[in-house]
């Protein structure tokens, strides 16, 4: 994508749910404006029986002003016209965590190593995105394998984040539900 219209970003062609389940690390992302994950994040998505893909997400966060905590949040997916683009529908186990409804855009995934996800949260009046995020998730919590990140780089460009990412650490944080 050159211009960086969002309506011009390609998406997983012929996605796969069914491969994209399990766990996710993210290992990369990029912020929206506010409040957001800040470590830790792990995924895991799931086909339900009707074929609704879920996921449950956690992260450390920060809320209230220096409140530490690992943030439980699940998210149902609507699925589209286009397989590879949903809205999410996000809230967290407890009031006090975020709800939200986001587009959720798996840009591009082999499902058994990389994936990079793209949400724009607002448009701006030329078409670009003024507000969004993006993770990189990786199959292995210690980052991508060498031989995926050119392509993972490419993409970051591709969808006018890159440059945009910082490194998401894995401390085990979360790791005691
Ligand atoms: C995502 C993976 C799929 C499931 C969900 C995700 C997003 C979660 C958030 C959570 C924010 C929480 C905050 C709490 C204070 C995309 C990681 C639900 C955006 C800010």
């Amino acid at each position: 994508c050159i211009d960086c219209l969002v309506s011009n970003i390609t998406v997983k062609q012929d996605f796969d749910r069914m491969r994209y389940q399990g766990t996710w690390y993210a290992v990369a992302k990029k912020d929206p404006v506010g409040l957001f994950l800040l470590d830790n994040i792990v995924t895991n998505f799931k086909v339900e029986e009707d074929g609704t893909m879920t996921a449950t997400a956690i992260g450390r966060v920060i809320i209230l002003n220096n409140w530490e905590m690992c943030a439980n949040m699940f998210g149902t997916f609507e699925d589209t016209e286009d397989p590879a683009k949903f809205k999410m529908k996000y809230w967290g186990a407890a009031a006090y965590l975020q709800t939200g409804y986001d587009d959720h855009w798996i840009i591009d995934t082999d499902y058994d190593n990389y994936a990079i996800h793209y949400s724009c949260r607002e448009l701006d009046v030329d078409g670009t995105c003024l507000d969004g995020y993006s993770f990189i998730f990786s199959r292995y919590p210690d980052g991508l394998r060498p031989e995926d990140q050119r392509n993972v780089t490419e993409k970051k460009q591709d969808i006018c984040f890159l440059g945009k990412y910082r490194r998401v650490a894995h401390t085990g944080f979360c790791d005691t539900a």
